[in-house]
């Protein structure tokens, strides 16, 4: 047996599957090792019934009735699911909202001239575009005043008032009457945020539907709200993402290079880093010391967003972030948080590899802690990317094991990019969706879970997807599982069905289009928007659908909840843990679908996931009469 077959059964990516056999010599452990060293998981936690809430618990109601059926407080079953389900939502949907907080707060901090010139405002266009969905008033005030204000108004939303969320008013008119008529209109999203919480201590309530009514809530107070504002004000900061060639997979470190990691999720430090990096100075200190410059190469999100906005290249998703210290040649790796094993200090020590904390929120025992501050921005990313020029010494070269070559990869879609590329209105794309040359459109997104082979749940089912004609709209993990398997290049549109093949040649187009982050399932969200606006429907109503083959994370329940909210029926792979409540499980299917239009279905086999979807946009269509 070669050596990487081994590890064939864990990852779909082969240069992952060398860099895994490289991990073990060294002695390095994986997240696979631990979810092996976790077996049997409990069932009581599988299937949500396990509260752990309150000082008279821990409780457990028994789903097959042969436990007792309450916990100590007399929560049953359904309860205990809704309020665990209600929990995750929230946590999941603070994460978003906090670090679209962030990028408000260094906005504003941009706004009022207090970053010593680190951010600044790149897209007017999109400034104007949220002034004018913000109501600020008057074309008379100047860039600066605007900015002020608007940072002014989108700060508030995340707490002060409860007056509702401006861009809510982006989904159609049909849309916005089913929230309303719901009670699940967001109004504030820090004010819903602690309501989830409230509701989720003992005592608060005890029907499992309003629980989850207001976990909808703050789901949709995320897409709309803490994650479309992280991805706008981004946009505004940074540049609307162009549609750009790059690179994916472990191969993309440069064995010549002084190579720099940032993982996580929060662009105001990853692009900084890039920035410095790039200055002449650094370049040549890096030459100076025997380096061929300094490579920045991006890891989970902060990695997409870079990636989009700047063409970066990209080392991998989620489970390569152990993989890429197995090079054996990253002289640092920044972090912020979100998706960061907590134990990349000790995979690291294998290695000489640096690991470099940012943020308050988010410090590992052993890491170099740098505070990023949006005043010192520049400098302290200057002082991060020397750091590794100086750890470039330290590094073994008999180690270094850089398992390939890196894959080409178009990226950048944005609603601004995808409609310049179809030549200035979406109109070819709907024609294109009525004709039925493309069936449909699906939004495959979400984490890596090593309860599924690595990257196989999301490119089979994209696979299975293009062949039936229809497009993909991918963001998180699932958009780099494409990237290393080759769908973000223009030449993948050979594996789309007859009708979808010609409409991407013609374009010059990907079949599977990357738009971004996790918290770009804002810009899904807004292209699914226009779409219906343009079509004269509400989004319940179109031939979509949302899929999550390989998620993990609490932020991935969260983003199947607004999607769904939004009216796009989702498919889960991994199993949430809902299944020892039947009232839970049948309001998230057919409960879902009378409320919302859309419901959940859970299908972690790849191809009978695709044809459920494909079923699913055959019958949107018949309704459409399309
Ligand atoms: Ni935010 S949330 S594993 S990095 S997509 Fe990747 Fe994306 Fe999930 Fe995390
Ligand atoms: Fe047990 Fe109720 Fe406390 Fe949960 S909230 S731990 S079910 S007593």
């Amino acid at each position: 047996m070669k050596e990487e077959d081994k590890y064939s059964d864990l990852t779909e990516d082969e240069l992952a599957q060398k860099s895994l056999a490289e991990a073990e010599k060294a002695g390095m452990e994986t997240a696979w090792d631990r979810l092996q060293d976790q077996k049997p998981q409990c069932g009581f936690g599988e299937t949500g019934v396990c509260c752990n809430r309150c000082a008279m618990g821990p409780c457990q109601a028994d789903p097959f009735e042969e436990g007792p059926e309450r916990g100590v407080c007399g929560a049953d079953a359904d309860l205990i699911v809704a309020r665990n389900l209600l929990a995750d939502i929230t946590a999941g949907a603070a994460a978003h909202s906090d670090h679209g907080r962030e990028v408000a707060e260094i906005f504003q901090a941009a706004a009022q001239d207090e970053t010593g010139g680190s951010y600044g405002i790149k897209d007017e266009d999109r400034l104007a575009e949220l002034a004018d969905i913000f109501d600020l008033g008057g074309k008379d005030l100047t860039r600066e005043e605007t900015a002020k204000k608007l940072a002014q108004r989108i700060l508030s939303e995340f707490g002060t008032h409860r007056d509702g969320l401006a861009l809510t008013e982006r989904a159609p008119a049909e849309t916005r009457e089913i929230w309303d008529e719901l009670g699940i209109t967001p109004d504030s999203i820090g004010g819903d945020l602690v309501e989830a919480m409230h509701r989720t201590h003992m005592g608060v309530g005890a029907e499992p539907a309003n629980m989850l009514l207001h976990g909808l809530k703050i789901a949709l107070g995320d897409g709309w709200g803490g994650s479309m504002i992280a991805t706008e004000l981004g946009d505004v900061m940074f540049g609307t993402p162009e549609i750009n060639q790059s690179s994916m997979n472990l191969g993309v470190i440069d064995e010549d290079k002084v190579n720099v990691i940032v993982h996580g999720h929060n662009s105001v430090l990853s692009e900084m880093v890039v920035q410095a990096a790039e200055s002449e100075g650094l370049q040549n200190m890096a030459e100076e010391r025997g380096a061929e410059g300094i490579k920045v190469v991006g890891l989970c999100c902060t990695g997409n967003e870079i990636l989009m906005r700047r063409g970066i290249p990209m080392a991998g998703n989620m489970l390569n972030q152990e993989l890429v210290l197995a090079t054996g040649a990253v002289e640092a790796a920044v972090i912020d948080y979100q998706c960061i094993f907590p134990s990349l200090v000790e995979s690291a020590d294998c290695y000489h590899t640096e690991i470099i904390t940012t943020s308050h929120k988010s410090k590992i025992p052993g890491a170099v802690h740098l505070e990023f501050a949006p005043e010192s921005a520049e400098s302290t990313a200057r002082e991060i990317v020397k750091r590794a020029i100086e750890n470039f010494s330290e590094r073994s070269s008999n180690r270094v094991n850089i398992p390939g070559e890196p894959q080409p990869v178009t990226a950048g879609f944005s609603l601004q990019s995808i409609t310049e590329a179809l030549g200035g209105s979406l109109d070819p794309l709907i024609e294109a969706i009525k004709t039925g040359d493309i069936r449909g459109a699906v939004g495959i997104v979400g984490c890596n879970n090593p309860k599924i082979k690595q990257d196989k749940g999301h490119i089979e089912l994209a696979k299975e997807l293009l062949q039936e004609d229809i497009l993909l709209v991918e963001t998180g993990c699932a958009a780099v599982a494409s990237g290393k398997e080759g769908l973000l290049s223009p030449k993948a549109s050979e594996l789309a069905g007859p009708g979808l093949r010609p409409v991407l040649e013609s374009l010059e187009m990907p079949p599977v289009l990357h738009m971004g982050a996790c918290v770009d399932c804002s810009r899904i969200l807004k292209l699914a928007a226009a779409l219906a606006r343009e079509i004269g429907v509400g989004i319940h109503q179109l031939p979509l659908a949302g899929a999550a083959p390989e998620w993990y994370a609490q932020k991935a329940v969260a983003i199947g909840s607004y999607f769904v909210a939004s009216g796009v029926y989702t498919v889960l792979g991994p199993p949430p843990k809902i299944f020892g409540s039947s009232e839970v499980v049948d309001l998230l299917s057919s409960g879902l679908e009378e409320a919302v239009g859309a419901n959940f279905a859970v299908e972690p086999e790849p191809k009978a996931a695709a044809k459920l979807i494909i079923d699913h946009i055959e019958s949107q269509r018949e309704e459409l009469g399309i």
